[in-house]
């Protein structure tokens, strides 16, 4: 089949998964545009389940997220990192797990940041292998979105709230090129900051606060991204379910790896919906000596 022919990945995916894609597209045009206004600290709000202070923004996109997608046929539940509780609209469909504004604390400074979403077929609290698929839009210079459907990755413009495929395969190139790792150094494991020493030495740093927009810098120029387990926090900062698997899926649907130290993102059972993890994400050699550097 000539790449012309490839189908991109929204192409592949069954009905009730297209029209949650394209919901969240539809949604990022009011997401984007209600950002101005909401940089600051909501005065009602006290702090996410993770303990993280939320911004008028947070809650703006959970709400408008969790409306559109509990109102789509076949999604029977909604969770997000803003709130301890599955909603759940039936007692069956697929389950979709948002970070509805991942690197909100980049609004202040005007950086990008942007939504992850998973689509589990089972109910939430779930491992990544039971995700259909993932992705996230970025909002940066322009909105754009990346998507995995069934093992294919790509990535789209977002104009207006309708999807137009860019890459139709997207894949990570083979000569990486940057690195980004969250965590302050004194705090990472001294198996972790060994690795970092070689890393340094072989890419350049790309380390922006907003982990989709680092991980779209891995996914453009090659290369990896963590965040990993700190000596204060040896499960790292990142959740499963909302980041560290539907990542997972679109990275390794474009070729690249992930791992929590030990093994693929998408094969660590979810106990908790908030449950963390250290991450790491990117070309396939770099995740190959993270594991035999922590081993
Ligand atoms: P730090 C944003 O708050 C986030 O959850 C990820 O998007 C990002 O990778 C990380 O935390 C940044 O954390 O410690 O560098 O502020």
């Amino acid at each position: 089949m000539s790449d012309q022919d490839t189908p991109h990945a929204l192409a592949r995916a069954g009905p009730t998964v297209t029209r949650v894609v394209e919901a969240i597209a539809e949604t990022a045009p009011e997401v984007r545009g209600g950002l101005a206004g909401r940089r600051m600290y909501d005065p009602e709000a006290d702090e996410n389940p993770s303990g993280e202070r939320q911004l008028a923004a947070d809650l703006y996109a959970d709400e408008l997220l969790e409306d559109r997608l509990l109102a789509i046929d076949g999604v029977g539940g909604y969770a997000s990192e803003e709130r301890e509780e599955l909603s759940l609209a039936d007692d069956e469909g697929y389950h979709v797990a948002c970070d509805p504004l991942d690197g909100s604390s980049n609004l202040k400074s005007n950086n990008a940041m942007g939504t992850i979403f998973g689509v589990y077929d089972a109910a939430l609290p779930a491992a990544g292998d039971h995700l259909v698929a993932a992705g996230y839009v970025l909002y940066g210079p322009i909105t754009t979105m990346a998507l995995a459907v069934d093992g294919h990755a790509s990535e789209y413009v977002v104009t207006d709230g309708e999807l137009e495929p860019d890459a139709v395969d997207l894949t990570i190139p083979d000569d990486p090129v940057v690195y980004g790792f969250g965590g302050r150094v004194p705090d990472w494991t001294e198996d972790f900051a060994a690795y970092v020493d070689a890393v340094e030495d072989e890419l350049k740093l790309r380390y922006g606060g907003a982990m989709i927009a680092d991980v779209n810098q891995v996914v453009t120029y090659g290369g990896v991204f963590a965040y990993p387990a700190l000596e204060s926090a040896p499960k790292g900062k990142l959740r499963l379910v909302f980041e560290g698997a539907p990542i997972a899926y679109v990275i390794e649907a474009a070729g690249g790896a992930s791992s929590n130290g030990e093994r693929s993102l998408l094969d660590v059972e979810a106990d908790e919906l908030h449950q963390r993890v250290p991450v790491h994400v990117g070309s396939a050699g770099y995740i190959e000596r993270l594991e035999r550097a922590l081993d």
